[in-house]
């Protein structure tokens, strides 16, 4: 349920800009370039480690997700995390299925060619050791308090931009993660409880690296191909 009071409606209400910082030219390259570096170094892991994750960082983490920019403002995302090992269990054994599937019969041969650098198949053994499972679903439509559905626009988007937020706030805080897709993931609703207006995008692996954790050597493109300046 939505509480208005986080969903404004009706008439704009405009309030003075007081939180914006501005840097000195050169402290802004400086912050640019040391956030870049922090950034660069993270890396996607598949090896986790079973050491517990206070919650308190998870919860603080979510709040930075939720910071994001939003369709409307509508906030159309929704996180479930998953700590408990029966369900973190349940979660692996369906998505091996799917994945089975995939590795063994839907996937055409171009794209386990693009996979195969990176090692991955349809066993997901990091679903159960690590200490949580962020279900990140996106939501159609908002339930307001008094029943009243309103419709959410840009979902997609929205949801993928929080959930860049909390990839950059969990690496920030010293956590490794796991941007995983099972799919299809129709089976995370009914395993996570959540409703039918609601499609589960990405199914985020948090935890710290296991002991002599191994991760694909590729690498990222450089500015020129990322990039034009017009
Ligand atoms: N969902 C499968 C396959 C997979 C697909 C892509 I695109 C990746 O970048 C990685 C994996 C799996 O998780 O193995």
């Amino acid at each position: 349920m939505t509480s208005k009071l986080a969903f404004n409606q009706g008439d704009p209400q405009f309030i003075p800009l007081t939180s914006y910082r501005a840097y000195p030219q050169e402290e802004m390259e400086q912050r640019a370039l040391q956030f870049y570096q922090d950034m660069a170094r993270r890396k996607t892991i598949r090896e986790f480690s079973s050491e517990p994750v206070p919650r308190s960082v998870i919860e603080q983490c979510l709040l930075t997700a939720g910071t994001a920019p939003s369709g409307a403002n509508h906030q159309p995302w929704h996180f479930a995390v998953v700590s408990d090992p029966a369900l973190k269990r349940q979660i692996r054994i369906e998505a091996e299925i799917e994945e089975r599937e995939f590795y063994e019969r839907r996937a055409p041969q171009e794209w386990k060619d693009a996979l195969a650098p990176l090692g991955t198949d349809s066993s997901k053994p990091f679903l159960e050791d690590a200490p949580h499972l962020i279900v990140i679903f996106g939501q159609k439509n908002t339930v307001m308090d008094d029943g009243a559905v309103v419709k959410n626009y840009y979902v997609p988007e929205s949801v993928s931009i929080a959930t860049g937020f909390l990839i950059a706030a969990l690496h920030h805080a010293g956590l490794a993660t796991l941007t995983h897709t099972p799919s299809p993931m129709g089976f995370l609703n009914q395993l996570a409880g959540r409703p039918d207006n609601e499609k589960p995008y990405i199914l985020l692996v948090v935890g710290y690296p296991a002991q002599h954790c191994m991760v694909p050597n590729i690498r990222k493109k450089p500015l020129n191909e990322i990039a034009t300046f017009l």
